[in-house]
């Protein structure tokens, strides 16, 4: 038994989260294979913020909060690991929560929603329709959700999604530890974060942030420098690792 003020304690508590939500449906096996892939990342990152992560996490909330229409995006893994922050940055920003799955079956859909609403979300619900151009499940959502918004926050998914978005003239904030993976490339704004760090990050940010400066962090957005600082962050620290 590992003693609970090791430092793995936490990663090793979160794993057993996560075995236990796929097995009662709500994660995806993927999305197991996926958390693995996070935690690699995360290790090169020493499992905390960059100062260039919460310059984009403050540049996220700005995107939020002069949003016309935002919406938060919610997968399997998003709701095992941060039903309660996707809460509180609802709150927040006053964005929408609608689920939108790539293994997609109405009871894992069912499954997330009663998860987050548990955790105080306010979910977007009812009929999804296939309105992304997309030959997957991540096609199906709300004509008055996702499909409507104008700034999408999506954490935790790599693929074409973000990509179809982005070419819908909507602007996505993407949430990924890998800053190599295709979402996190297409993005207009990727967050090299730990989700349950970056997301009250951005919450608290919403609150905190005045409209001049919501104007002055847009303006000066610079993805790929973003994505740099992160390679750069994790390049350092694995040349100082031994
Ligand atoms: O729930 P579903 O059916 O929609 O399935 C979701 C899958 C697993 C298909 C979806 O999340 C996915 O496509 O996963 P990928 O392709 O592995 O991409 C997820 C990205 O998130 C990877 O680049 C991981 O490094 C990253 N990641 C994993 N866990 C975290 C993370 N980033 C931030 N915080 C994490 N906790």
């Amino acid at each position: 038994m590992i003693p609970k003020d090791h430092p793995r304690y936490q990663s090793l508590v979160t794993r057993e989260h996560l075995a236990e939500c796929a097995r009662a449906g709500i994660v995806s096996l993927e999305g197991l294979t996926s958390h693995g892939r996070g935690e690699a990342f995360d290790y090169l990152l020493g499992e905390k913020t960059s100062a260039s992560a919460l310059r984009a996490e403050k540049t996220a909330a700005a995107l939020l909060r002069l949003a016309k229409h935002p919406v938060l995006s919610v997968n399997g893994n998003t709701a095992a690991l941060a039903a309660h922050e996707i809460a509180l940055l609802q709150k927040a920003s006053g964005a929408l929560v609608e689920v939108n799955l790539f293994h997609r079956t109405p009871e894992r859909v069912q499954q997330i929603e009663a998860v987050l609403r548990k955790a105080g979300a306010a979910v977007f619900s009812g009929e999804a329709e296939r309105l992304l151009p997309l030959s997957h499940d991540r096609a199906f959502c709300r004509r008055e959700g996702m499909y409507a918004a104008d700034v999408v926050l999506v954490p935790l998914e790599d693929g074409d999604r973000c990509e179809v978005l982005v070419g819908m003239g909507k602007k996505v904030i993407a949430v990924d530890l890998n800053p190599l993976s295709r979402t996190a490339k297409t993005a207009t704004l990727t967050i090299v974060d730990e989700v349950t760090r970056a997301l009250p990050r951005i919450a608290e940010a919403c609150t905190a942030l005045s409209d001049d400066e919501c104007r002055s962090l847009v303006a000066g957005l610079d993805n790929r420098g973003f994505l740099a600082e992160a390679k750069d962050e994790m390049a350092r620290r694995l040349h100082a690792l031994d």
